[in-house]
């Protein structure tokens, strides 16, 4: 008999990257989707026949019921998420809502319909915030710094307390910063390697950044959702971090993506409004701009997968530097496809005119 997992969030960054790990194990695959006006598969497009889509919400219990009832999982993977730090100061009730309160609807769920479920649940070194230690294990008290990292430290406290309780298989895995060629621009990676990519093909002349100081440990997705999978396939539910073990400042990433593809940079302090390139140096121009800044801000992770690595025999494949090159790369060959396709377009209009 085939497995059968159930993901929220499929179509996100981590949500398409682990369908594609089970359906190569062998499992059957349910995704959550929430209903739009305007179907998006986002970035499970190419697996749309493989996976059996259900509409839900993490806010509506009802729903998740029904999720677990048509698809009997095995394993709950709940990565759905408000998931971007800067709006949960923006919009705190309904990260609270998602983030928090949604992961006791999903618990509930399994409980109702399937308590012999194993659910895994996304959580974040966003909950260290004002950190304690270095680096952060499992065991450094969290300290989060926005709405995010609170709700977020309530889903992995109501996972903790569902497994004492009710001894329902839950593990939460406190991933650390994790990127990859599918993550959303508003994100600094993406941001930085788009605005990378269209500098160097002529589309963008300047890049506007908040703090360049924050320092990060980032990981390739791909390799973070294989720890998802390996945590679920234990004897006993446990916590555990995921992370590289190495931390780098925002500006680092700037300057290895940039160099890529030999663009020389000038770096502008605050609120200097200036041109793209920098008429002297004939550098392009990298800024801060305040309207970037986060009202409180986490200035430095750094976990330790120590843990993950000896108990989860789990390894991450993929360094910074070939992180940095993947997105770069991908943003280049799409931004071509984008630049050649208006051309096609302009082309075409001007001569009907
Ligand atoms: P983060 O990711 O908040 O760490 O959360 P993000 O990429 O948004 O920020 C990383 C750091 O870069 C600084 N920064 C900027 N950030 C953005 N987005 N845009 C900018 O222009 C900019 N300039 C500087 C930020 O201030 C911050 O210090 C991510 C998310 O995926 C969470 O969901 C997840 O839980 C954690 O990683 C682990």
């Amino acid at each position: 008999m085939k497995k059968k997992a159930l993901i929220t969030g499929v179509n996100g960054q981590d949500g398409s990257y682990l369908a594609e790990l089970l359906l190569e194990k062998g499992y059957e695959v349910y995704g959550l989707m929430r209903r739009k006006s305007k179907v998006s598969y986002g970035n499970v497009e190419h697996l749309k026949n493989d996976i059996e889509f259900i509409y839900g919400d993490m806010t509506d219990l009802i729903s998740l019921i029904n999720a677990m009832k048509i698809s009997q999982a095995d394993e709950v993977y709940n990565l759905a998420a408000q998931s971007f730090v800067g709006t949960s100061w923006e919009q705190p009730l309904a990260t609270a809502e998602i983030d928090a309160l949604g992961v006791t609807n999903m618990l509930e769920a399994i409980r109702t319909v399937k308590p012999e479920a194993k659910f895994y649940q996304a959580s974040t070194s966003e909950m260290y915030g004002l950190v304690q230690e270095m680096p952060q294990t499992e065991d450094t008290p969290f300290y989060p710094r926005s709405p995010y990292g609170v709700a977020k430290l309530y889903g992995h406290w109501i996972t903790k307390n569902y497994r004492e309780s009710y001894q329902i298989f839950g593990c939460s895995g406190i991933l650390f910063n994790h990127e990859s060629e599918r993550r959303g621009k508003e994100f600094v990676t993406r941001k930085i390697t788009d605005a990378v990519a269209r500098i160097k093909l002529g589309v963008q002349d300047r890049l506007e950044l908040g703090n360049m100081d924050a320092k990060r440990d980032w990981g390739h997705a791909k390799d973070y959702v294989k720890a998802m999978w390996l945590m679920l396939q234990q004897d006993e539910a446990d916590d555990y971090v995921v992370a590289t073990g190495e931390t780098h400042k925002v500006r680092e990433f700037v300057e290895l993506a940039f160099k890529h593809v030999g663009i020389d940079i000038e770096w502008r302090g605050e609120g200097v409004e200036e041109e793209g390139i920098d008429k002297a140096t004939g550098k392009v121009v990298v800024a801060v701009n305040p309207k970037f800044f986060r009202p409180a801000e986490v200035d430095v992770l750094l976990g330790s997968p120590k843990k993950a690595e000896k108990k989860l025999n789990w390894e991450r494949e993929i360094s910074f530097e070939e992180l940095v090159k993947r997105m770069v790369k991908a943003d280049l060959k799409r931004v071509e496809k984008e630049v050649a396709f208006n051309t096609y377009m302009e082309e075409a209009a001007a001569t009907k005119e």
